[in-house]
């Protein structure tokens, strides 16, 4: 073995991008050759790396905390997105009171405790009742949070995901507010009198489902087998236009070092099929003892500022969707992307390829709705070679 001149270079990034750089070590002898172990500078590497990312978490706590927290302790609709969003638009949103956010799941998940925390979390009086013993518990679509902010609503919901039951069509009346607050989620094998069912026709949008929460227990057996499942509910909220947070609730005593809460958040996103930046591992601190530290609260206060983020933009379309129908109407183009530029196609006698070249384009960025192709129309046009096209989108859609 040879006396190596630079006996290793070894550099960890971290995730922020700080570098740890190792120089190129000088040695004379072979004695010094083992001066320094590998193994020990790279668990030295680990642990600089470790500080460094301990202090930035520390740092994003504190910053959570302070900004986060008290913007959702006196949340009004249209907070997160920012009300010029909805200004900018022309959208009236004077119909909408609160944020309607559910959260649903297996029976035992976690969500009734997720609604514990939070109730602890803002100080408010205990009123969900967590299945200490593993029971169903909530049957009832149970509105929490209301005296709280007065601007959103945690709507916690029956468990399901019996893997083989299909609950579509009961998942479906709570997402329109067809079974509404207070109902019963009403199952064909019950045996219970149940109070009036709303279940009412009308569609408002007010009351419906505006965001999504999906709980799921990291400890469960099954937790590996729900991609399938979430896959078919992840299909209806797409076509609803949802982006939905999913919660692994993790059962542990101690709370979750940083680096095992990362390895866990992508092995669960990775798991479920949903979008890493919209999963979060939080520590069931009901379960368990010890309360929520720091760090468990801005994990908490994230997961429901995604929620609202979320919710603020599925009313955003929803209303945008609503206000163009108008104009199809109008237009005779039923609101469908295609029939708009069929209709341009007969107007401007377009040729049958730049209408071919649109409908893939539109296909490949899923624009399926004339309101869509214009809330996405400024980054849509750069797409689009032939400036005549572009000019008469641009003029046709104002
Ligand atoms: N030790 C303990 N466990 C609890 C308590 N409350 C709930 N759990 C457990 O936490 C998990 C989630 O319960 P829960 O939030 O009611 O589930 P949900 O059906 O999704 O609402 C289950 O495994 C419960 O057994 C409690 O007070 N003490
Ligand atoms: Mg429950």
């Amino acid at each position: 073995m040879g006396v190596g001149k630079a006996m290793f270079l070894s550099e960890g990034t971290a995730e922020s991008g700080a570098k740890v750089k190792f120089e190129p070590v000088q040695t004379n002898s072979i004695r010094q050759e083992y001066v320094c172990d590998k193994n020990e500078v790279a668990a030295a590497a680990r642990r600089v790396i470790e500080m460094e990312e301990k202090g930035k978490r520390e740092e994003a706590v504190n910053n959570i905390l302070q900004t986060v927290r008290p913007k959702l302790d006196k949340y009004k609709f249209g907070d997160i997105i920012g009300m010029q969003q909805f200004r900018a638009s022309k959208l009236d949103t004077t119909d909408i009171d609160d944020v309607n956010i559910l959260l649903f799941g297996p029976t035992g998940a976690g969500k009734t405790c997720l609604v514990s925390m939070t109730e602890t979390m803002f100080g408010l009086e205990r009123m969900s009742a967590p299945q200490a013993g593993g029971g169903e518990g909530t049957i009832h679509l149970e509105p929490f949070l209301e005296k709280h902010t007065g601007g959103f609503k945690l709507l916690d919901s029956r468990g399901f995901f019996t893997l083989d039951e299909d609950f579509m069509s009961e998942l479906n009346d709570i997402l329109k507010g067809q079974t509404q607050a207070l109902d019963l989620i009403k199952r064909k094998y019950d045996d219970i009198d149940s109070r009036a069912v709303s279940n009412t026709n009308e569609e408002i949008l007010a009351n419906r489902i505006h965001g999504l929460i999906c709980v799921l227990d990291y400890n469960d057996p099954r937790f590996g087998k729900y991609k399938d499942k979430m896959n078919q509910y992840r299909r209806l909220f797409k076509k609803e236009g949802y982006s939905p947070v999913t919660v692994v609730s993790y059962k542990t005593e101690e709370a979750i070092p940083e680096t095992v809460r990362q390895t866990k958040q992508e092995e669960a996103a990775f798991a479920l099929g949903a979008a890493i930046d919209r999963t979060f591992i939080i520590r069931n601190a009901v379960a368990q003892s010890g309360g929520m530290d720091n760090n468990e609260q801005a994990i908490l206060l994230q997961i429901l500022e995604t929620a609202l983020l979320g919710a603020e933009q599925f009313i955003k379309i929803r209303k945008l969707d609503e206000k163009w129908k108008k104009v199809d109407e109008k237009r005779q183009t039923g609101g469908g992307v295609a029939e708009f530029i069929i209709s341009l196609q007969k107007k401007y006698k377009w040729e049958q390829k730049d209408v071919d070249d649109l409908s893939k384009l539109f296909e490949d960025e899923d624009i399926g709705t004339t309101a869509a192709l214009k809330e996405n129309w400024e980054y849509l046009k750069g797409k689009i070679p032939k400036w005549g096209i572009v000019d008469i989108i641009s003029s046709e859609l104002h």
